[in-house]
């Protein structure tokens, strides 16, 4: 009944910030999502009758790596298979589903943000029993597992129905083909308030939400308009399609601009937001306001206890260190700790296990709470609807009066991709090997006071991880943050992050990019990016 088959490794099979991403070609060779699968299955403990959770973005080859994972863990001795119909599920969903059923764990086939497609990128990522990303211990594991390989286990079965909801048999192992939407929609119902989101529609409030033709169209379908009551059409590119429409699923001002020209225009709803491909992200734009992913953090933590389940407060607030510090003053005046963690959102996980942080939140337009254990894009959006619906207030105001109480953090992001791997590493080289002599030295008007490559220390389980970002921070409190992308699938991309605080007194209603001048040039002036890269200006600010 069990089929071993031989195989030999790859030798690029490292996971990085969020799973093994790879163009959708690297994929189809023949062994290679077998192996990535296998070496998983083989560091999985326990897994004899173990529950675990298949379900993806709906991006092109899918359901292939769903029908191929489904028969290896009948063969690898899995007692059930959950997979969402239409092998759907978004990742905040798939969380929930390993938490909620009890499972060992999950395979999330997403490239997330990245475009979808034959000649565009897949990838897979592995979940923990706690419903998170796979910690570094465990990734480490499964890259050193893909370097000896040298078979993997299937049974010979039929392809299943994926499309019908119910119980087969594969091997000795059931498959429950479960509704993708129901217990997370039944979730957010537990979290917000959603009667006083109903009286703000029935009021008159109105909302766009952009699904970018990505895995959230009937999530927001179902919650937004079924059950809330939103007019039909407020999902726009609401199904699911395996090439995303053609759209790049990355809900920022660049690739979301659809929706960011319609909130500036006079015929703006009330509140836009887009989610991108695997729906843990968002994107939040009010009337003639943009929020940055940043503030947004900040301005869902100050009011959280708006909606239900965080009525008793906040026990921390987490951030990834490259997000901006405008969270870390709601922590100061609630009285709560503040946490810095690495880029990625397997960093957040022993803190939210520990009870130490509710709220976490990237710059990346990631936010989440201890609900599960991924960013969740559709609950950020709850949660600004909640708040919005009982203060009765545009989205505008409520930025400003933060603002005024808070301080604005000026802040943008500058991506230069499809760098050269050889330019992108003798950059960040040169200026590691730069950072001893910064402190003191001027840069134009500002003044650097100290320079470092981040370590964290985890501080549930003492871990370490070193070279998370280089970080100069000038006197006064301005930033610039340097790193690459662990999520590209060609070349490099370089991650440039600018911050600049205004106190309150301050300029709090000025431009970003005038904010900015004196900070982008002196990005460029410490690491030579023109010079290292060839570019004059990044391909993508957000
Ligand atoms: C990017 C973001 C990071 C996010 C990661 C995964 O990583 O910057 O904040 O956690 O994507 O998100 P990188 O290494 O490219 O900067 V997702 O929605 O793509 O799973
Ligand atoms: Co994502």
């Amino acid at each position: 009944m069990i089929r071993t088959v031989p195989t030999t490794p790859f030798t690029d099979q490292k996971p990085g910030t969020s799973g093994l991403r790879k163009k959708v070609t690297v994929f189809q060779q023949p062994n290679y999502a077998e192996n990535f699968i296998q070496s998983v299955f083989d560091v999985v403990d326990d897994k004899a009758g173990a529950t675990l959770v298949i379900g993806g973005d709906g991006r092109y080859h899918n359901r292939e790596v769903i029908q191929v994972a489904v028969r290896m863990a009948a063969a690898n001795g899995f007692g059930t298979v959950i997979v969402g119909q239409g092998g759907i599920l978004s990742t905040p969903a798939a969380s929930n589903i390993i938490r909620q059923y009890g499972a060992i764990g999950g395979l999330i086939l997403s490239a997330s943000h990245n475009p979808g497609g034959p000649t565009e990128d897949f990838g897979i990522k592995y979940n923990i029993a706690n419903g998170g990303p796979a910690p570094e211990t465990v990734t480490d594991a499964i890259q050193a597992r893909t370097l000896d390989i040298d078979r993997w286990l299937t049974v010979e079965a039929e392809d299943i129905d994926l499309n019908v909801i119910g119980e087969r048999r594969v091997g000795d192992m059931t498959v429950r083909v479960i509704d993708p939407v129901a217990d997370y929609a039944a979730l957010m119902e537990t979290l917000f308030d959603f009667d006083a989101i109903r009286a703000a529609i029935a009021g008159g409030f109105t909302m766009a939400f952009d699904s970018m033709g990505a895995v959230t169209g009937p999530y927001a379908r179902e919650i937004l308009e079924n059950r809330l009551g939103f007019a039909a059409g407020t999902v726009r590119n609401g199904e699911p399609l395996e090439d995303f429409g053609g759209h790049h699923p990355d809900p920022n001002l660049v690739h979301a601009h659809e929706l960011y020209e319609l909130m500036m225009s006079p015929d703006a709803p009330d509140f836009g937001a887009a989610s991108d491909g695997d729906g843990d992200r968002n994107l939040i734009i009010g009337r003639g306001v943009y929020v940055t992913p940043s503030d947004s953090l900040a301005m869902l933590a100050a009011n959280a206890a708006l909606a239900p389940a965080y009525r008793d407060g906040l026990k921390g607030i987490a951030r990834s260190m490259p997000t901006s510090a405008a969270a870390d003053r709601v922590a100061e005046a609630l009285g709560i700790p503040m946490f810095e963690t690495p880029t990625g959102w397997k960093f957040f996980g022993n803190l939210l296990d520990a009870g130490r942080v509710t709220i976490c939140g990237e710059e990346s337009a990631g936010t989440g709470s201890d609900h599960v254990r991924e960013k969740d894009g559709l609950w950020a959006v709850l949660l600004w609807l909640n708040i919005l619906a009982v203060k009765r207030q545009p989205v505008m105001e409520l930025a400003r009066e933060h603002w005024a109480r808070f301080g604005r953090n000026y802040y943008a992001r500058h991506d230069y991709e499809g760098v050269a791997t050889e330019a992108a590493d003798g950059l960040m080289a040169q200026l590691r090997a730069s950072l001893p002599g910064l402190p003191g030295r001027a840069v134009g008007p500002l003044t650097v006071q100290a320079a470092d490559d981040f370590t964290y220390i985890d501080p549930v389980d003492g871990s370490t991880s070193a070279r998370q970002g280089v970080r100069i921070l000038f006197e006064g409190g301005s930033r610039i943050v340097f790193r690459l992308s662990g999520t590209g699938t060609s070349g490099a991309t370089l991650r440039v992050y600018l911050e600049r605080y205004e106190a309150v007194g301050g300029d709090l209603l000025a431009e970003t990019p005038d904010m900015l001048v004196d900070l982008i040039a002196a990005a460029d002036s410490l690491a030579g990016i023109r010079a290292h890269t060839g570019r004059e200006k990044p391909d993508v600010v957000t």
